[in-house]
């Protein structure tokens, strides 16, 4: 086990934090919950040393073409603005959070926070390189998240507690971490308040 050493080039990604993804919510993540604690603690130590943190948001149309009633794989989740689409309130995001909204278009769906979202460009303005990834759901929006921020060629690191897979197929999540994995993320968790491998 290694200790990460934060510095500059560091940033905090929280993918998709949103009600609707939490247990009770419209597509609700098993256990879900269990990654408010290990993400505030995520938050708690980049915010405590300065670097920035990131948070996107499932933000749809109520017409959105991945709802079952548009003939998608998905009940209506996260439609812009109401409960379901707020961020947990049990997530302490710091007031100087970057917040991206995606799939904010009825013809398009959107998995990954880069997604016409303007997020990698922002990144690069704010110099970093080097990217730790937590939220919902393993499988989809992180999944797809992960694989475009290695593209656009930030180094990853995966916070296995912070994150829980939907499992449609069960399987899904292990198979999400093994493509992540095999693309170069590395898988951290935090012991004593710090990051390690
Ligand atoms: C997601 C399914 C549909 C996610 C978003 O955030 O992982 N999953 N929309
Ligand atoms: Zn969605």
């Amino acid at each position: 086990m290694s200790a990460i050493v934060l510095g500059k080039g560091d940033a905090l990604l929280i993918v998709d934090l949103q009600n609707d993804f939490l247990p009770g919510g419209a597509l609700g993540v098993p256990h879900g919950d269990q990654v408010l604690a290990p993400v505030n603690a995520l938050v708690a130590l980049y915010h405590g040393r300065g670097l920035p943190i990131y948070a996107s948001r499932d933000w749809h149309p109520e017409n959105h073409c991945s709802f079952s009633a548009q003939g998608g794989p998905w009940p209506p989740h996260c439609v812009a603005a109401t409960e379901g689409a707020l961020f947990s309130e049990a997530l302490q995001l710091p007031e100087e959070a970057i917040v991206v909204s995606k799939a904010l278009s009825a013809h398009e769906d959107a998995y990954s926070a880069f997604n016409g979202t303007g997020l990698a460009r922002s990144m690069l303005a704010d110099g970093v390189t080097r990217l730790a990834v937590c939220g919902l759901a393993t499988d989809y929006c992180v999944l797809n998240t992960v694989l475009d921020a290695i593209e656009a060629g930030f180094e990853v690191l995966l916070a296995l507690e912070g994150m829980r897979a939907v499992e449609v197929h069960p399987g899904d999540g292990e198979r999400a971490l093994v493509r992540m994995l095999g693309k170069g993320a590395v898988p951290v968790v935090l012991s004593n308040g710090q990051l390690v491998a």
